[in-house]
């Protein structure tokens, strides 16, 4: 048996990713742009046991639902046959955060378990190979491998070897804050697979999305490269509207926000016209993230708790990249 516990942290995009070139292979159709968080994360212990008949997984100490234990040995199995291994693998992964509510928890967990599983499998480190086996399990996972700030090209070669990370900012060389106003502790309707596949599909303002993405994209980077705080936080705002706009476009039409999350935007707003620099982002689910400097966080906090149906409100910084936290082996993995 060989054993891996790797952590990697939830992002969250500034420049949306919504729709893929590929599905099977779950390449993206946009580039994006994301924030490394300091705090909300997944940790996850990997085993790979010979004696076991079929991979497993528990979630925050539960056994998980069929539905996200077949999505994980379908990774696996993919893992298997890069890593020329067979055994089947136990998965103990622990969210500090609500999973499937549009907090990410797919991109950190899929982070985590990438590396784990890889180093419990004896498998190279090689950077570009880990970033593409996250990517088969979820299109943001790839961005939680590295911390601060990140970007995600799409690549253009078919079997998406050219779809890699690449750190803009390491953390700690800006010092921007990401405010997490979580309002819910329900699941999402719509998975983000799902609704982005829908989009794509049935949306007439699907292909408008893309070409908007792309130029929001260079509008970002430049801002980032420029640490020009406001066209990031103007930029960062369109590029949520416009994904949330698409996906309202599709049939049946899909809408992540609540009357909470409405509030919170529209409250963020309020306080820019008298002077508080805060940008909004909203991901597949209603919480608002908003986009701000150190000085600003604690008027916005203090505001922001003040909306009724605000459940919690955690201040984020550009964080770590995913880290093996220890492994150990009693005995080689067999090739297979
Ligand atoms: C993003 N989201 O860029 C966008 C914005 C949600 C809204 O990436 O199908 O769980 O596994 O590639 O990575 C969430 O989608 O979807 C996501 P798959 P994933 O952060």
């Amino acid at each position: 048996m060989t054993t891996a516990t790797a952590e990697a942290k939830s992002n969250i995009a500034l420049i949306k990713y919504w729709g893929k070139r590929d599905t099977r292979l779950n390449l993206p159709s946009t580039g994006s742009l994301s924030m490394t968080l300091s705090s909300l994360g997944t940790r996850t212990t990997v085993t790979l046991d010979g004696a076991l008949e079929s991979d497993e997984l528990v979630l925050n100490g539960t056994p998980a639902t069929e539905d996200a234990l077949s999505r994980m040995s379908r990774f696996l199995d993919r893992v298997r046959r890069v890593g020329g291994f067979r055994e089947r693998v136990r998965v103990e992964t622990d969210n500090n955060f609500p999973t499937r509510s549009g907090l990410a928890s797919s991109a950190s967990g899929f982070a985590a378990l990438s590396l784990a599983v890889t180093h419990a499998a004896g498998m190279d480190d090689d950077p570009d190979r880990l970033a593409g086996l996250a990517r088969l399990g979820s299109g943001s996972a790839p961005r939680s491998l590295l911390g601060g700030l990140v970007e995600l090209q799409p690549g253009v070669a078919p079997d998406g070897s050219d779809c890699l990370p690449r750190q803009l900012v390491a953390p700690g060389d800006w010092d921007v804050r990401l405010l997490v106003a979580m309002n819910t502790p329900d699941e999402k309707e719509v998975g983000s697979s799902d609704g982005m596949e829908r989009t794509r599909r049935s949306s007439p303002l699907y292909e408008g999305w893309l070409r908007g993405n792309r130029v929001d994209l260079e509008v970002a980077l430049k801002a980032v490269r420029d640490r020009d705080f406001h066209t990031l936080g103007r930029v960062t705002e369109a590029s949520c509207f416009r994904m949330h706009a698409a996906a309202m476009g599709a049939d049946p039409p899909i809408f992540y926000w609540n009357p909470v999350t409405l509030a919170t935007v529209r409250l963020v707003r309020d306080l820019r016209e008298s002077g508080v620099a805060g940008y909004v982002t909203i991901d597949a689910g209603p919480h608002v993230k908003v986009l701000c400097r150190p000085g600003d966080v604690r008027t916005l906090v203090e505001a922001i708790r003040g909306i009724k149906g605000i459940r919690q409100v955690i201040e984020e910084r550009p964080g770590p990249g995913a880290e093996l936290i220890n492994a150990s082996a009693s005995g080689p993995a067999s090739a297979g």
